[in-house]
């Protein structure tokens, strides 16, 4: 009787770090199971909490990451020890790169173990490993603190630049036990976990002064813009100013591509010419050029203003001649209030020149679009695509690739705000199917990835994934037999180019492997009637696009970052 009465008091480990997750609206994790966190998912699972098991723990993290990114709440990634951390690290680290909350929690071997390098199950001082590539880092090590612990990484991962927390769980902490009375006491809930950095009101007007004052204004909108939901504001702000902008890839849709200020297709027009340049959430990154070269104006012709919540960005690679630290949402509601009824609108010789510009070159582009050659090109295959989208506006792009990242990014028009998720500010490739589940869990929307056929070996095993949670994921792969181009030969002997995949794979066969659809298209007509159908019946679908092996360059669209051989430019 008295051990019962015990037992109805106590609680441990594995329930507080439930408990902490719950209290905090955290529902939905993404993960692999494995000693010591098993029972973990399984309790999880058994309060009503959606546990996403996945093949690897790279894709669980990349599913966390953009979890993270479409919700502003961290996304939770649960792994083991050692190697299972290992395979989600890469995943944080591209979440603190890309500036998206997320929470890796990892199951750690017993610390005087690893300590003493005893040789544990999976020993590994996962601490000190995470530090370098983490926002931040924490261990719990008693039950008592778990809420704590999960409530600095929740804190650290949304306040400021979002990124990506480490939280480490060593194995004896899951069992410990306390008193529950005193275990629900020890947990946090985070009161405002992402506290707003209000503009200063010198900042504001500096920047207004700087944009009044172009003769040739640009804005350019990046995926902070879009992370922060701002949306209404920031449309209203670009539409007041009347100036042209462009939208870092996975901004775009923050205002629709079809919008008649987008200067998408004159981008190169504007970045040279531009006198004033409004950076919203976007880095001066190798993206941009860092902001100088050839792609831009000549020096001290160009004045930069750069919303950001980073102070440390500002200057990082040009003189910023108006930093407005602070965050989006708020800089924007601050803005508008400060502009007023009668703000000028941006001159018209500059907004009808980069009209003409950008008309000129869609124009251009339109036939190549409509094209039905067989095999596809890449405008063939993503004009169909582009089509749907057009029709189907709420569906969710997720983008990886070389051309097929590169030319989706411009063929493709997005019409929502965060409607485009994309292999981000390191061209990561993997993304693909990670990106997809968590994209399908945590908005209910349809996914359409388009994945070439590298990038989708990345992480086209969980296609099974995609299946098992029977999710609205048509996964259309880019088969050109490689990497660039399917064409490369081996110049030193009979082995494959190291660029090339078995010619005419059959990709789709993956889909039918766990009863989900599988098509082959080798004409643009025929995928758009399949990815039509996948859309309209919410199946997983897998879709293998023939396209033509000549079609792609080098690189994609960045080939100028090919180092040269200096013994071939000798010859
Ligand atoms: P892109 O790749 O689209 O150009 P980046 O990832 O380079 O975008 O830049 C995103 C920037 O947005 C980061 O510098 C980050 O600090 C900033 N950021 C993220 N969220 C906010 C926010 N809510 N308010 C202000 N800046 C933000
Ligand atoms: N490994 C990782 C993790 N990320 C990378 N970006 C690369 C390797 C290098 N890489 C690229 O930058 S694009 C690419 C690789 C391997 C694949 C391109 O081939 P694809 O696309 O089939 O996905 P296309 O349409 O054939 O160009
Ligand atoms: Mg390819």
């Amino acid at each position: 009787m008295a051990s019962d009465a015990q037992e109805q008091t106590l609680t441990d480990g594995f329930n507080l770090v439930l408990d902490a997750l719950q209290l905090n609206g955290i529902e939905n994790i993404y993960g692999v199971p494995g000693i010591p966190i098993t029972d973990l998912g399984r309790m999880a699972q058994a309060r009503g909490m959606r546990v996403f098991a996945f093949r690897h723990e790279q894709n669980a993290g990349y599913a966390a990451s953009i979890a993270g990114y479409l919700t502003q709440k961290p996304g939770v990634c649960l792994t083991v020890s050692a190697p299972g951390f290992l395979n989600g690290l890469n995943a944080l680290a591209h979440a603190t790169t890309n500036c998206f909350p997320m929470i890796l929690i990892s199951g750690s071997s017993e610390r005087e173990v690893v300590d003493l390098q005893q040789g544990d199950y999976e020993e590994m001082d996962q601490l000190a490993v995470a530090k370098s590539v983490a926002k931040a880092a924490y261990r719990v090590l008693h039950a008592q603190d778990i809420g704590v612990g999960v409530a600095r990484a929740i804190r650290a991962a949304c306040s400021g630049r979002p990124g990506g927390v480490y939280l480490d769980l060593p194995a004896k902490l899951f069992a410990q036990t306390m008193d529950a009375a005193a275990g629900k006491k020890s947990l946090i809930k985070v009161v405002d976990p992402a506290p707003r950095h209000i503009p200063a009101p010198e900042a504001i007007s500096r920047a207004l002064d700087v944009l009044k004052a172009a003769k040739k204004p640009l804005i350019i909108l990046g995926k902070g813009a879009a992370y922060a939901q701002a949306d209404a504001d920031i449309r209203t702000f670009v539409e007041k100013t009347g100036a042209p902008y462009i939208a870092m890839s996975m901004a775009k849709g923050l205002l629709p591509d079809t919008h008649p200020q987008y200067a998408g297709a004159a981008r190169s027009l504007v970045l040279k010419d531009a006198d004033v340049v409004m950076l919203v959430g976007a880095r001066l990154n190798w993206l941009l050029s860092h902001g100088k070269g050839k792609t831009w104006g000549a020096p001290g012709t160009q004045k930069f203003i750069h919303v950001d919540i980073d102070p440390k960005e500002m200057d990082s690679n040009v003189e910023i001649a108006a930093p407005v630290v602070a965050d989006i949402a708020s800089t924007m509601s601050a803005l508008l209030k400060s502009m007023g009824e009668a703000w000028p609108k941006a001159a018209s010789e500059w907004t009808s020149a980069v009209r003409a510009k950008s008309e000129d070159n869609i124009a251009k582009m339109a036939p190549r679009l409509q094209n039905n050659n067989v095999p596809m090109d890449y405008q063939g295959a993503l004009g169909a695509l582009r089509r749907i989208i057009a029709a189907h506006p709420d569906t969710i792009l997720v983008n990886e690739g070389a051309n097929t990242l590169d030319f989706a990014r411009s063929i493709i028009d997005i019409f929502q705000p965060r409607k485009r998720l994309d292999v981000g500010t390191w061209g990561v490739m993997g993304i693909g199917l990670g990106y997809s589940v968590a994209a399908a869990v945590e908005t209910g929307k349809p996914v359409l990835a388009v994945v070439g056929d590298s990038a989708f070996g990345f992480s086209g095993m969980e296609m099974e994934t995609v299946c098992r949670y029977k999710l609205p994921v048509c996964v259309v792969v880019f088969n050109n037999n490689g990497i660039y181009r399917g064409t490369d030969t081996n110049p030193g002997g009979e082995e494959p180019a190291w660029t090339t995949f078995v010619k005419g794979s059959r990709y789709e066969l993956l889909a039918e492997a766990f009863g989900g659809v599988a098509v082959c298209a080798t004409s643009p007509d025929d995928l758009s009637r399949a990815v039509t159908e996948a859309l309209a019946s919410g199946k997983p679908t897998l879709i293998n696009a023939i396209i033509d092996e000549k079609a792609g360059t080098e690189s994609g669209r960045i080939g100028n970052l090919n180092p040269q051989s200096a013994l071939a430019k000798k010859k």
